[in-house]
């Protein structure tokens, strides 16, 4: 039998830093990330194993202690992030408010600790979606909120499935899978595919009449050429568009029956969820854009938690829907 000896994020990452002549402290931070990462998918699996996901999404975590599993991998974030000292500031979908950190931090973080969580109940896979930003401003200007564009790496967990994208600005988009060893090994780079025969819609259709007029005309040209997916999480819908190519869209919603109903801005968060994604499809040679056909990476948020409609995959199909929705 041959040894399987399989490179490691780790190094990976360590040969991209030394060849940029850069620090180790993107080092120190990524290991806590993926510590995290890891945290949550022991929780997940053990309230799996409990039985709970299904009655009520919370884990028995000591004696009687129960928490949701949303909070459980909010509160195994910030631990793993304050322990690796690298964090100045850090924002999560959980709270409110910015979580200020250590203030020689040099990093700033931008995370969703459970994206997907109505597949929770169904032990259905979940996402651990987060931004970096390195500090380079002095004083309090440094705690603005930054742009898609001004992040270094963003990345996704997809749990308990063991598969970690990762995408580092100008150097690509790669995944890696946990190992036996509980390490993310394997690095494999990707591109979307250019060739349509694979690419594949994926939306909410139960929301369709909702959409934009110019969107729904868009969809009923498109959807008989494509396949249809639709998992209802966003960091698996990513997953798969990343593999076969095509769009993933959440587009507004602005006919609903109910008009207070409508959600011109959409229902995905800017930072820590379209940001996120636009970051790793444009390292995957792809595009993402917004309700008004602004590229995502391009968004200056006003506010911290601010939604945004998302229409991210292949650039031919973006391009093509960047004027749709501008009609
Ligand atoms: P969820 O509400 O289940 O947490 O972050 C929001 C999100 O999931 C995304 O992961 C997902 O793509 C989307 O919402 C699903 O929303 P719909 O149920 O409206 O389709």
């Amino acid at each position: 039998m041959m040894l399987k000896l399989e490179e490691t994020f780790m190094h990976f990452l360590l040969e991209h830093q030394e060849r940029n002549n850069r620090t180790l402290k993107f080092l120190i931070l990524m290991e806590s990330i993926m510590n995290a990462a890891k945290s949550i998918q022991h929780y997940y699996n053990l309230a799996a194993i409990q039985d709970n996901l299904g009655q009520t999404g919370a884990v028995n975590v000591q004696g009687e202690t129960v928490m949701e599993l949303d909070r459980i991998a909010h509160e195994l974030v910030m631990h793993a992030l304050k322990e690796s000292k690298q964090v100045m500031e850090a924002t999560s979908e959980e709270e409110d408010e910015a979580i200020r950190l250590n203030g020689d931090g040099r990093y700033i973080v931008y995370f969703d600790p459970l994206d997907g969580s109505s597949n929770v109940k169904h032990s259905l896979p979940i996402g651990f979606l987060f931004g970096i930003v390195k500090r380079n401003l002095a004083g309090d200007e440094d705690y603005r909120l930054r742009k898609g564009d001004e992040f270094i790496a963003s990345g996704m967990f997809m749990i308990p499935s063991g598969i970690f994208t990762f995408a580092l600005k100008d150097a690509g988009a790669w995944r890696f899978l946990l190992s036996e060893s509980g390490q993310y090994v394997r690095p494999t780079q990707l591109t979307l595919p250019t060739n349509p025969k694979t690419w594949e819609l994926s939306y909410n259709s139960g929301n369709s009449t909702t959409f934009p007029t110019s969107v729904q005309s868009w969809l009923e040209k498109n959807t008989p050429k494509y396949a249809f997916r639709y998992a209802g999480a966003l960091a698996v819908d990513f997953h798969r568009l990343l593999n076969n190519g095509g769009v993933f869209m959440y587009p507004p919603v602005v006919n609903h029956q109910d008009a207070s109903k409508n959600r011109p801005e959409g229902k995905l968060r800017l930072l820590y969820e379209c940001a996120v994604v636009a970051f790793i499809a444009k390292e995957a040679g792809g595009a993402a854009i917004d309700q008004n056909g602004a590229p995502i990476l391009d968004i200056v948020p006003h506010k911290r938690h601010q939604r945004s409609a998302l229409y991210v995959g292949s650039t031919s199909l973006i391009e093509e829907l960047s004027s749709i929705v501008r009609q």
